[in-house]
């Protein structure tokens, strides 16, 4: 991860070395380092909406699942027991406020992975 995105920096900056850069017609920089953050970007469970950030907004997706306004997605599941419902808003806001004792994200093969803090 760290190499690519020093790839793009190099390219970046030798796009702009000589005054007309080549990369005019590609995604800017910052489009592509983003692109790379994503894919490197664990999958957290808690992380309901899928934007890759765990915030308010995944609290607010996650009432909006148990209220039926919102599709369910695997990563609403916060605490990862099987089912929707209140006890994943409370393992969301300790997920942002850095408290949660258990956090349960997927390995490189997808699988779900649950670890306690002290791991
Ligand atoms: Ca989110
Ligand atoms: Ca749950």
């Amino acid at each position: 991860m760290a190499f690519t995105a020093l790839l793009l920096v190099g390219l970046h900056v030798a796009g702009c070395s000589d005054g007309e850069s080549e990369l005019v017609d590609a995604a800017p920089p910052e489009d592509n380092y983003r692109m790379v953050v994503d894919a490197y970007a664990p999958v957290i469970y808690g992380n309901a909406n899928g934007d890759n950030r765990i915030d308010h907004l995944d609290v607010d997706y996650v009432k909006g699942v148990i209220e039926g306004i919102n599709e369910l997605t695997e990563l609403s599941d916060a605490n990862y027991d099987g089912k929707i419902d209140e006890a994943d808003i409370l393992q969301i806001k300790w997920i942002i406020s850095g408290t949660q004792t258990e956090l349960t994200l997927q390995d490189m093969d997808g699988r779900p992975v649950t670890r306690s803090r002290n791991q």
